[in-house]
């Protein structure tokens, strides 16, 4: 790890040379590149995660006119990866307002795993941008159902005329999927019993239904069980229903109250899942075939909070913890060129 500290001492400036940066390093952590009078910086060698980023100083910047040394710091492994994975998507969440509708479509209403909130589209009160972030917030407030149906009454979820939680859930389904890739999202998480924060993937090709179209599960938690951070892979030979899933945990006991990078980095051979820098599952592709592996198709991306439900509900909803906010600071996603 590199910190300001050993950047000024490498540098020789101490912090004045930084402060003439100002504002641009804000990470945690800095690679900085540069070489005598001031070269090119490619973007191409930033990277996200919060690590580290690259510089893109100008050849007439105070400080570079003030280098004349070659200034490289290596994080040793962040620069291996810096070199081969290339920024293809992102979303900042610098825009307040609603998700950008380029980037982000909604699933609407109630959607799977019997679970009790409402899923609304294009309302604030659910999904918004402020302060630089994704907020998805679940509440609890009765809410029309528009799809009630008194023919129904009983019958799942068209039966029940009001829904008694609202909460959002935004996609890039139509609108970006990726083959391969790290896709990683800094995001905080809510708290409480019957929260069920997560950010998922799901193959595009659905007509193949699930789980042969795969479900890659980069982070899941439940309210019931605070910071047990879990990943997990479906395929038709290795699900859930079937009890056969794959997948692994970490305890963060801080991800209700900081901000976490959540990662899966993806190739055709495995997967790796990560929690910062902190590796906790692997799924190996065993080369049996689509059943094991239908990986090497496009998925598109998922960020909800959901609330109650199978897993999320099995200890019951606790409604003093209401409202609950699941915040996205970023997703970023890398591919090798
Ligand atoms: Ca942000």
């Amino acid at each position: 790890m590199v910190s300001q500290a050993d950047i000024q001492r490498a540098l020789g400036g101490g912090a004045a040379g930084l402060d003439r940066l100002g504002g641009i390093f804000t990470c945690r952590y800095y690679l900085l590149v540069g070489t005598e009078g001031g070269a090119e910086y490619s973007p191409d060698m930033a990277f996200g995660s919060d690590k580290a980023i690259v510089a893109t100083l100008g050849r007439h910047s105070a400080f570079w006119r003030a280098s004349t040394s070659l200034c490289l710091l290596f994080l040793a492994a962040g620069v291996a990866r810096a070199a081969a994975w290339k920024l293809v998507w992102a979303d900042e969440f610098d825009k307040p307002g609603l998700p950008d509708p380029v980037k982000w479509g909604y699933e609407t209403g109630f959607v799977r795993n019997n679970e009790a909130q409402y899923y609304t589209r294009e309302r604030a009160e659910n999904a918004r941008v402020e302060d630089g972030m994704l907020i998805l917030e679940a509440r609890k407030e009765r809410y029309q159902n528009p799809n009630y149906d008194p023919n129904k009454k009983g019958k799942g979820r068209r039966g029940a005329e009001f829904a008694d939680y609202t909460s959002a859930s935004v996609t890039t389904r139509g609108k970006a999927s990726w083959t391969y890739g790290r896709i990683e999202v800094r995001a905080k998480l809510p708290k409480g019993r019957g929260t069920w924060p997560a950010i998922w993937m799901v193959g595009t090709n659905r007509l193949a239904g699930w789980p042969a179209c795969g479900e890659i599960d980069i982070m899941e938690e439940v309210g019931y069980d605070p910071g047990v951070i879990q990943a997990h892979i479906h395929t038709t030979k290795y699900n859930h229903v079937k009890q056969t899933s794959k997948g692994d945990r970490l305890t963060i006991p801080d991800a209700a109250d900081a901000f976490h990078v959540y990662a899966v980095e993806w190739d055709e051979d495995h997967m790796d899942f990560f929690v910062d820098d902190r590796k906790y599952f692997t799924y190996q592709n065993e080369g049996s075939g689509t059943e094991a592996w239908p990986f090497d198709h496009d998925q598109y991306l998922i960020l909800n909070l959901a609330i109650g439900g199978s897993w999320g509900g099995a200890k019951g909803i606790d409604d003093s913890i209401f409202p609950q906010r699941f915040y996205i600071d970023y997703v970023r996603v890398y591919q090798k060129p």
